[in-house]
């Protein structure tokens, strides 16, 4: 059976594609997900793709990948990245190997996206790659998996 990773959204990620294209350009939630579950399964992954504006409801997600045995968890988190705590913890209590993205370069943005309650959570974090930096995530985790798988 394959290997189950889970791709999580957050807030306002549903509206991507339909304005701010210069930040965070043309491709919509459907494209991000067709290219984890593309990327995932050229590698012998499943992805299991989530988008939700509510941060108990990312959490639950969260619980489940445990529950479900997820070996992955990749996560743009949109706001929530620089105010949830609980994310945070929720990360920290599965342990399960999580790589944090966003579409836009959030350090070249506003102050406040400078800081990430995800990436202390997390082992590697992407931005600024647009929606290729989910390629590249899940690309990445997989690469971590199988050297752990070898060690
Ligand atoms: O760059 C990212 O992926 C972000 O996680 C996106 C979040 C933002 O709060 C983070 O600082 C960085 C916001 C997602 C909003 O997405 C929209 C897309 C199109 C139109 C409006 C909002």
């Amino acid at each position: 059976m394959p290997q189950t990773i889970y791709v999580l959204n957050g807030p306002n990620l549903n509206l991507l594609g339909t304005r701010e294209p210069e930040i965070y350009g043309h491709a919509t939630l459907a494209d991000v997900e067709r290219l984890c579950a593309e990327t995932a399964a050229s590698l012998g992954l499943t992805a299991v793709c989530r988008q939700s504006n509510h941060e108990g409801e990312l959490i639950d997600w969260i619980h489940q990948a445990r529950a479900e045995q997820a070996v992955g968890i990749v996560l743009n988190a949109g706001g929530y990245t620089h105010t949830s705590v609980a994310l945070h913890d929720a990360l920290v209590g599965v342990q399960i190997p999580t790589v944090e993205v966003h579409v836009s370069n959030i350090f070249a943005r506003d102050s406040f996206r400078h800081h990430s309650f995800i990436a202390k959570a997390s082992f590697a974090s992407l931005c600024g790659f647009g929606i290729d930096g989910y390629r590249l995530a899940i690309t990445g985790l997989a690469a971590r998996l199988s050297a752990g798988a070898k060690a």
